[in-house]
C-alpha cells in the first residue's frame, strides 16, 4: 500500500531534498507551508504538482491538528524551525515558540489523531554548543549556546518524553551541518559561496563575515535526508548523529571557495565585522556518525572540498545569464 508522509518545513532545504526523495520511493507525500505575503517556492517549484501542500504554522494548534488528521501519515518529518542561529539572539521568543514550543504543538496533534504514525525530530549539534569532547555522539552532554539551541533542546526532550509516555515512535536525528546550492543565503556556506561568485562575475569585492577560526562538522544535504528516512525504517525508535566526522573551519572554507572559483588574493576580499559575532559562540564541533553507520547503513560520502566545489560552481552558474544584474 502507497505511504502516506508529512513532511514540515516544506519548503526549506531540506524540506525539498526529502520531499524529492519520499517521491522517488513511491510516497504519497504532504507538505505543510505557512502563509506568506510573497510564497516561498523557489527550493519546491518543480515538485509543487506531485506533492500535497498544506497550509500550517507550528504557532496555530489548530492547523496543525487539521493537517496531521487530513494526511493521514504513516511518517512525520518535522523539520519546520526558525533555524537561524544569529537570529534566535535577537528574536529569541519568536524561535522558542517556533523551533521548541512548535515541536510540542505538533506532537500533541500526532497524540491525538496520529498516534501510530512514525515522527522524525530535526535535531541538531548546536544542542552540543560548548563541548567538553570531541567527537561528539549521542551521548555527548547537552549545553547549548543560542537561544535556537536551548528551543532544540527542549524539542528533543519532550520528544523522547513523547515516546516513553506515551508509546509513539518518535526518533530525534542529531544532524551536524548540512549544506547545499538550496543553503538560506545567510547562512555562513551559503553566504561564502554567493560572495565569492558575486566577486567572481565583477558584482561585487568583498564578503563581510564574523568569526572565521569557528570549526564546524559540513557536509551535503541530499545525503542527509536519505539519513533521516532510514531512521524511521529502524525497527525502534532511536536517536542517531549524523555528521561526516571532519572538522574545518570557517576560513579553510573561505580559502577553498576562493580556490574554487580561481582568486587567489581571498584575504583581500574579506572584512571583519562585530556585527557578524554571535554573543555567545559555538566554537568547534565534529561529530561521530559510528552508530548510523553500524544501525543503519548510513555514511557521508561527499567529503569538504567536493562540497565547496558544489556549492560555488552551483552559485557562479546562478549568476550567469538573467540573474547577472541582481
Ligand atoms: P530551513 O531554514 O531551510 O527551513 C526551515 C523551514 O521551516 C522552512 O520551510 C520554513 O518555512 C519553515 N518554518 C519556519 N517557521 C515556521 C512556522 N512558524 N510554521 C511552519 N513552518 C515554518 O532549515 P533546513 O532545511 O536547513 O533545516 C531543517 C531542520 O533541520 C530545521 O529544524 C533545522 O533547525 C534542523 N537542522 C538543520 C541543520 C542544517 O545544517 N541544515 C542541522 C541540524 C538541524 P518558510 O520557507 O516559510 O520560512
Ligand atoms: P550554524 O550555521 O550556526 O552552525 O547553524 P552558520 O552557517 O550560521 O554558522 C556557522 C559558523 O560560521 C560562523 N560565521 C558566520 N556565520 C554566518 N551565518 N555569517 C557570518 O558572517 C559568519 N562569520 C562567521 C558562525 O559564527 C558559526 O560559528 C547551522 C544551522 O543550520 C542550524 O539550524 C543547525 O542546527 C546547525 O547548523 C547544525
Amino acid at each position: 500500500m502507497t505511504k502516506s508522509a508529512l513532511v514540515t518545513g516544506a519548503t526549506g532545504q531540506d524540506g525539498s531534498y526529502l520531499m524529492e526523495l519520499l517521491l522517488n520511493k513511491g510516497y504519497e507525500v504532504h507538505g505543510l507551508v505557512r502563509r506568506l505575503s510573497v510564497p516561498n517556492l523557489g527550493n519546491i517549484q518543480h515538485l509543487v504538482d506531485r506533492v500535497t501542500l498544506i497550509d500550517g504554522d507550528l504557532i496555530d494548534q489548530s492547523s496543525l491538528n487539521s493537517a496531521v488528521k487530513d494526511s493521514e501519515p504513516d511518517e512525520i518529518y518535522s523539520l519546520a524551525a526558525q533555524s537561524f542561529v544569529g537570529t534566535s539572539f535577537v528574536q529569541p521568543v519568536l524561535t522558542g515558540e517556533i523551533t521548541g514550543l512548535g515541536v510540542l504543538r505538533l506532537l500533541e496533534a500526532v497524540r491525538a489523531y496520529a498516534p501510530d504514525a512514525r515522527v522524525y525530530q530535526a535535531s541538531s549539534s548546536e544542542m552540543f554548543g560548548q563541548v567538553d569532547r570531541e567527537p561528539q555522539d549521542e551521548n555527548t552532554p547537552f549545553h547549548p549556546r543560542s537561544p535556537y539551541g536551548v528551543a532544540k533542546v527542549y524539542a528533543y526532550w519532550a520528544c523522547v518524553n513523547y515516546r516513553e509516555a506515551h508509546g509513539i515512535f518518535i526518533s530525534n536525528g542529531i544532524l551536524f551541518n548540512h549544506e547545499s546550492p538550496r543553503r538560506g543565503l545567510e547562512f555562513l556556506t551559503r553566504k561564502v559561496s554567493q560572495g565569492v561568485a558575486r566577486i567572481h562575475h565583477g558584482l561585487a569585492k568583498t564578503i563581510s563575515l564574523g568569526n572565521i577560526d569557528a570549526k564546524r562538522d559540513w557536509g551535503y544535504a541530499p545525503e542527509y535526508v536519505d539519513l533521516m528516512w532510514r531512521v524511521l525504517k529502524h525497527k525502534e525508535p532511536d536517536d542517531f548523529v549524523g555528521a561526516t566526522g571532519e572538522a574545518h573551519s570557517v576560513r579553510e572554507f573561505v580559502e577553498e571557495a576562493f580556490r574554487v572559483a580561481g582568486i587567489s588574493d581571498w584575504e583581500k576580499h574579506v572584512t571583519i565585522d562585530e556585527k557578524n559575532y554571535r554573543p555567545s559562540e559555538v566554537y568547534n564541533l565534529r561529530g561521530d556518525p559510528t552508530k548510523a553507520k553500524r544501525i543503519l547503513g548510513w555514511e557521508a560520502k561527499t567529503r569538504f572540498k567536493d562540497l565547496v566545489k558544489i556549492m560555488v560552481e552551483a552559485d557562479i552558474k546562478h549568476l550567469e545569464g538573467p540573474h547577472r544584474a541582481r
